[in-house]
Parts: C-alpha cells; sequence; structure tokens
C-alpha cells in the first residue's frame, strides 16, 4: 500500500511513526540545541551542526530577525544523540526499505523550526537538486528516499508540509531556490495536497517530488525532523564457515 502510493503520487503518509514519548525527547533535543544558538545573528556551525537564522524574507546571509530566531538546523545528529538514532532507526530503515531502496543510507538530517509568527515557509523544490551529483546517480541506481517527522500538529494553520503530488515522475525541474517566493508555476500544481500531521506521524516521499510549505502566521509552534536516503547496492551476507556448497 505504502509503496503503491509513493511510486504512484510521489509520496505515502505514515500515521504514529514515532510514539508519543519519542516525540517529547525529539522536542527536548530541539530545545537543546536551539538553546545553544540562542545568540546567533547569523548562520553559524555548533558541533558540527548547521545552524541557519530565520531572516524577514527568510533568506539566507541575510540577519536573524532577532538574535537566537532560527529556521533549521542541519546535521543536527552531529551533536544530537536524539537524531542521530532517528537517522539509524530500525522502523525509519524498514520504511525507506518498504520503498524500493535498496540497502538505505542517510545523507542529512534537519530539524526545521518555522517558528510562530516569524518561520517563513518553503518555495516549491525538489531536494534531489541539492545533493551531489554521485547521491543523485545512487537514487537513479539504487533509489532514494526523504521523510519529514512532525514533532507538533502540523496543518494549514501554522504552515503545514505540501507536496505536488505526482511531480516525482516528470525528472528534475530546473528552479532557483529564493526563499521570499514561492515558485508558483514551476512546477504541475494541479494535484496540490496539504497533508496534515499530528505529532510523530511522518511522510515518505521521492527525492524529486516537488514539495514546500507556506509561512507560520499562527502562534503555534510546527517543529519538523526532514531525513534524507539514498540507495546502495544490495550486499549479500557472506555464507557462514563450515556450511557446504
Ligand atoms: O519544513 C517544511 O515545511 C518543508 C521543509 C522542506 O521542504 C525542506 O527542508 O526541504
Amino acid at each position: 500500500m505504502i509503496r503503491e502510493r509513493f511510486d504512484r503520487d510521489g509520496w505515502a503518509p505514515v500515521a504514529g511513526l514515532l510514539t508519543p514519548r519519542e516525540v517529547e525527547a525529539l522536542r527536548s533535543a530541539s530545545d537543546e540545541l536551539a538553546a545553544k544558538g540562542a545568540h546567533l545573528q547569523a548562520d553559524a556551525e555548533i558541533d558540527g551542526a548547521r545552524y541557519q537564522v530565520q531572516t524577514a524574507s527568510g533568506r539566507r546571509g541575510e540577519t536573524a530577525v532577532a538574535p537566537g530566531a532560527l529556521r533549521k538546523i542541519t546535521f543536527a545528529s552531529s551533536a544530537s544523540v536524539e537524531v542521530a538514532l532517528l537517522r539509524n532507526d530500525r522502523r525509519v530503515l524498514k520504511l525507506i526499505e518498504s520503498v524500493g531502496v535498496t540497502s538505505p543510507r542517510w545523507i542529512v538530517d534537519q530539524i526545521n523550526l518555522k517558528a510562530p509568527r516569524i518561520g517563513t515557509g518553503f518555495p516549491w523544490h525538489q531536494d534531489a537538486a541539492f545533493v551531489a551529483w554521485q547521491q543523485r546517480d545512487a537514487i537513479a541506481k539504487y533509489g532514494g528516499a526523504n521523510l519529514v517527522i512532525a514533532l507538533d500538529r502540523a496543518d494549514e494553520v501554522n504552515g503545514g508540509f505540501e507536496v505536488l503530488s505526482g511531480t516525482h515522475a516528470g525528472g528534475a525541474v530546473n528552479f532557483d531556490y529564493d526563499t521570499s517566493n514561492t515558485n508558483g508555476g514551476v512546477f504541475d500544481e494541479s494535484r496540490r495536497t496539504l497533508i496534515p500531521l499530528d505529532p510523530g506521524d511522518a511522510v515518505v516521499f521521492h527525492p524529486q517530488l516537488a514539495h514546500g510549505s507556506g509561512p507560520n502566521t499562527s502562534l503555534l509552534q510546527r517543529r519538523l525532523v526532514a531525513l534524507w536516503f539514498i540507495g546502495g547496492p544490495v550486499i549479500t551476507p557472506p555464507l557462514r564457515s563450515g556450511k557446504k556448497l
């Protein structure tokens, strides 16, 4: 069922991937990471994690709207055990395998904070455009899949996650990634779908599926963890010693 939807639409919902307790642990981890960046006015690396500050337009390289206002923390797993455990979690890896990715290998993780009132949206884009060509090759050969997991309720009120169903099938599209616009008209928007998520719910999607989200103009938090995986050759376990051929 998940595989069918992934192949047809480029994405599939996964309700309750994480337990409430796990969500709580990740929220605390996210708060601890954010606290380390509470002084930041500009993008910076702390303990191997890359902090991107929240600017008024959402563009990189501008000054934060306030000290410590954060848009995202990429490679949060470098500085957080909870996120590092998630990228090796058996349920997560099984899910990625279930959509046809062989020997899945993690390549990226991030926490998107999209803070209340100030969090800007994400223009329509395909994640595959942001990976190295070797990784794009691996996706073409062995498959790839990305995952977002909600740490808060995310819906139309606070800039919920949106997809353009079916766009994975059209291949790579050239687009600019200017976070101050929405990239309207670049992709086929006829099957635009906002996917309401409760904490712990996830969406698994193809690296070439166009997706994005609106700003968070509400007073509610909207934190998401994103994980990206690529496939590799199938590894055949060696025959046990002593076994006759
Ligand atoms: O956080 C979101 O709503 C979208 C995130 C996203 O598309 C990304 O980080 O590439």
